[in-house]
């Protein structure tokens, strides 16, 4: 970690298409992307899609460290979705990749772009059981029982 690298997490998510190997193509472009290094990520999990359609989505996290600023984070995982071919039809769509910033050191950012901490993700299985997995200290027991009746697989 160098002096000027900020610690973000990343969530990952897809249900269409091949959506293993999408998510394992989008972690290789997040580390190939410059100013973003790879520090860790989760194992895949399969979820039950919440407020969402299709198939059950392949999830995972990512912990990386970035000399980005928030907002150009935010355009880099944009232009890796658009890569992998993601349309947005109506919100909450089934996707071939959706990547969310959930967390950009300790900013809380709430611009019309960006929110950070990302809002809905206490509420969610498929990102607070990968992020504990890599980053225990930030998601505590009692975050994780609030979501223990949703589906959720390590594969
Ligand atoms: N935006 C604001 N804050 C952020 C942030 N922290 N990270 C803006 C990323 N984007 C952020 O996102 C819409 C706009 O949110 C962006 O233009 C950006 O400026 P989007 O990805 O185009 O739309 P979306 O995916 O439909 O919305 P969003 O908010 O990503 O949806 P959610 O709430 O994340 O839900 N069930 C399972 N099992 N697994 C899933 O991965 N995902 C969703 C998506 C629903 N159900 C799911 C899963
Ligand atoms: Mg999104």
């Amino acid at each position: 970690m160098t002096r000027d690298e900020v610690t973000a997490f990343v969530a990952l998510g897809a249900n269409l298409g091949d959506a293993e190997r999408t998510l394992r193509d989008a972690l290789a472009a997040l580390g190939g992307t410059p100013g973003v290094r790879l520090v860790q990520a989760s194992s895949l999990y399969c979820t039950a899609p919440i407020e969402s359609g299709g198939p059950d989505y392949i999830n995972a996290v990512a912990e990386v460290a970035t000399t980005l600023t928030a907002p150009r984070l935010l355009q880099a995982l944009q232009a890796i979705e658009q890569a992998a071919g993601r349309e947005r039809p109506y919100r909450n769509a089934p996707r071939t990749l959706d990547l969310d910033l959930l967390l950009y050191g300790s900013a809380s950012i709430d611009s019309a772009e960006l929110t950070v901490p990302h809002p809905r993700m206490g509420e969610r299985a498929f990102v607070l059981v990968p992020l504990h997995q890599i980053a225990p200290g930030l998601v505590t027991e009692a975050m994780l029982k609030a979501v223990s009746k949703q589906a959720i697989r390590r594969l």
